[in-house]
């Protein structure tokens, strides 16, 4: 702080407002802050194996009785060669697929991915209501709002990791909208 009493003078002495440079110190705090609040809740959201990073793993929350519950999250591959995610497991549930979704003549379906989900050197896959998704099926219990579960991810290359999927709002469509075509 000591080098800013000159600069303040030197203000002062041409006249300029006072309240200029607290003004630029307070937005250097509040940014500061913000900065600080972000890191938890990425540290948080953010898995890694290998070269792969898992972002923001997330759920929805399910109506009594429902027996499949989706999973998104966005995996980036930072390696010079391609994995693949080949299976799925977690305790919230019997069973964890790989689906697809696409629109063919006007109809929406919902198929396994067969062979695993490729993710490209260098590339990302979204996995978002609407395209690629987790589907855990046979659900033991209902997720609910605000809790997290974790699960099981397993690469070829990359290996296991363990992850924890944030329960979201059943509303909950994901940051992009809901479009029905597969993500690249
Ligand atoms: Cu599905």
């Amino acid at each position: 702080m000591s080098n800013l009493l000159p600069r303040a003078r030197t203000y002062a002495l041409r006249g300029a407002p006072p309240f200029h440079l607290q003004q630029r110190v307070g937005l250097a705090v509040l940014s500061l802050l913000l900065l600080l609040a972000c890191i938890p809740a990425t540290l948080a959201h953010e898995f890694k194996v290998g070269d792969l990073e898992i972002e923001h793993p997330w759920s929805r929350a399910t109506p009594p009785g429902a027996k499949v519950a989706g999973g998104y999250f966005i995996v980036i591959n930072k390696g010079s060669a391609p994995d693949r995610l080949l299976s799925i497991s977690s305790d919230i549930s019997d069973k964890a697929e790989l689906h697809e979704m696409s629109v063919k003549d006007g109809v929406m379906t919902m198929r396994p991915v067969e062979g695993g989900l490729e993710i490209p050197a260098g590339g990302k896959v979204v996995l978002k209501p609407g395209a690629y998704h987790l589907m855990f099926t046979g659900l033991k219990r209902q997720p609910k709002q605000g809790e997290k579960f974790p699960a099981m991810l397993t690469f070829e290359k990359a290996g296991s990791v363990k992850v924890e999927f944030a329960v979201e709002g059943m509303g909950e469509t994901g940051s992009g909208d809901m479009d029905m075509d597969h993500a690249e």
